[in-house]
């Protein structure tokens, strides 16, 4: 007799953004193919904001939201299934429609930090960023990063200029 091993879903939450071609369109097909997989649930997504370029100040301004999911994957197993998504999407964008590019970050795994390559978690620049933090906290106010919840980090940064595109949450489904 055999033992079906213990399949354990670990809830992670991943910061989707573009800014080239139709950015709301890459980010729908990635969290549908994410949810397609058998390892991977799409639990909740965010609102979809535009957000002004963060870090190189010149260049168009962002589409970003976030996404709770259940997975079986491990985090770096879970870093691959996106950066998969990425490459498989640009690829096909570039060859039928030109340059569209789609980021996908993992922001958090369960409660691990580690400080490790390729993948540290939780994400070390997400708590700067209100383009993370702002649709973070539509699906997950209370999770705690680095001993405070995400709504009393986004009260630390500043927000001006996001604004909401998408008001419903189900805008990728
Ligand atoms: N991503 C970056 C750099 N800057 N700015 C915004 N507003 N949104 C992003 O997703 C973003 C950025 C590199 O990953
Ligand atoms: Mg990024």
């Amino acid at each position: 007799m055999t033992t079906a091993p213990d399949i354990v879903w670990q809830t992670a939450t991943l910061g989707l953004g573009g800014n080239i071609g139709d950015p709301k369109a890459a980010m729908a097909d990635a969290l549908r193919l994410l949810d397609g997989r058998e390892d991977c649930r799409v639990l909740a997504v965010s609102k979809l904001y535009v957000t002004p370029p963060w870090g190189k100040t010149d260049q168009a301004d962002f589409f970003n939201c976030c996404a709770l999911i259940e997975t079986t994957l491990s985090p770096e197993d879970l870093l691959a299934a996106g950066l998969s998504i990425e490459k498989g999407m640009k690829r096909e964008r570039i060859e039928r429609w030109g340059p569209r590019t789609i980021d996908i970050d993992v922001l958090t795994y369960g409660d691990i930090e580690q400080d490790t390559q390729p993948l540290q978690l939780p994400h070390p620049r997400m708590t700067e960023r209100a383009f993370v933090l702002m649709p973070l906290v539509d699906i997950a106010p209370d999770l705690i990063i680095k001993g405070k919840p995400v709504s009393s980090w986004l009260a630390l940064v500043d927000h001006s200029g996001i604004t909401v595109s998408e008001e419903s949450r189900d805008w990728w489904v």
